[in-house]
């Protein structure tokens, strides 16, 4: 019998479908006698986050339909109220849309103008092309379906971003210090961010390695730092929801499991003409230190 069983997704790739792989692989370990719990550290040794391990170790051995995801706590606006305007921070929020499941937000004059013009203006010089997660490593890398450009403040870096930082925070009711450093990106005509998921796959071996930094995404904010000419909405595919891009404006959704049928699939259609400006910022489960 083999103590400690090795896992690699390799394997699980190059099958058509992937979970076949990794079914596979269990079935032959219990064929083996190894012990579950061998197993399911040589899981999470590849990346595996161990609530997935558990729930399909539970599921090829038990025969168990997978345990819904144990739900976590996401940030959000208090809606109890049904104002069409909310306060935070000081600041007149309004709410133009507002969305169950999953829970998301079209916010208007989030930032005022000025706000928008100061971090355009603090950012351009530093745009970069724009990186995304490489989630089989956890490194970065130029994807060819987000042509745009891109940069990151620090958190609290310069006084608008910690003053829009605040407001988030109680906007949304989550703590500073659990979001990532606000992301600026410029978009070109033509340029789109192709329909994604924020969150980072469980599956992948490259997401261990993203959350030991504040553990998992759970909730986006998009605010629109201009109006584009033409083009450019925020896409929700699922929801068959078409957000417009209007400066100050926003949209905010949150996703409690790292998972599809949160139904957060969302991407950035092309920008027709003119640019499009936004800063978004991540929320994450923990203190993102
Ligand atoms: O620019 C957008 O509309 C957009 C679309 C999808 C932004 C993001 N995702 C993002 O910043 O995550
Ligand atoms: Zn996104």
């Amino acid at each position: 019998m083999d103590e400690s069983p090795s896992f690699s997704t390799d394997g699980a790739r190059s099958d058509a479908h992937p979970s076949d792989a990794v079914r596979r692989w269990v079935d032959e370990q219990r064929a083996a006698g190894v012990q579950r719990a061998a197993m399911h550290a040589a899981l999470t040794a590849a990346g595996w986050e161990a609530a997935a391990a558990t729930a399909l170790l539970g599921h090829v051995l038990d025969g168990a339909h997978e345990p819904p995801p144990a739900p976590t706590r996401v940030p959000g606006p208090d809606l109890s109220g049904a104002l069409p305007v909310l306060q935070a921070a000081g600041h007149a929020v309004g709410v133009q849309i507002a969305i169950d499941r999953p829970p998301l937000v079209v916010f208007s004059q989030l930032l005022s103008a000025d706000e928008c013009a100061a971090l355009i203006g603090a950012a351009r010089p530093r745009l970069a092309r724009s990186l995304t997660v490489q989630t089989q490593t956890g490194g970065e890398e130029i994807n060819a379906d987000r042509t745009s450009e891109g940069m990151f403040f620090q958190r609290g870096e310069n006084a608008v971003v910690q003053r829009l930082e605040e407001r988030i925070a109680a906007l949304l009711h989550w703590p500073v210090d659990h979001g990532e450093g606000l992301q600026v990106l410029r978009y070109g005509p033509g340029a789109q961010y192709k329909p994604h998921y924020d969150y980072f796959d469980p599956q992948e071996a490259g997401t261990a390695s993203m959350l030991r930094r504040g553990g998992q995404r759970v909730a986006t904010l998009v605010m629109y730092l201009n109006t584009p000419q033409a083009g450019g909405a925020t896409v929700f595919p699922s929801l068959g929801l078409t957000v417009s891009p209007q400066r100050g404006n926003a949209v905010f959704f949150s996703y409690d499991r790292p998972r599809p049928d949160t139904r957060t699939l969302h991407g950035g259609a092309p920008v027709l003409a003119g640019e499009k400006w936004i800063a978004t910022k991540w929320l994450r489960e923990q203190k993102f230190e």
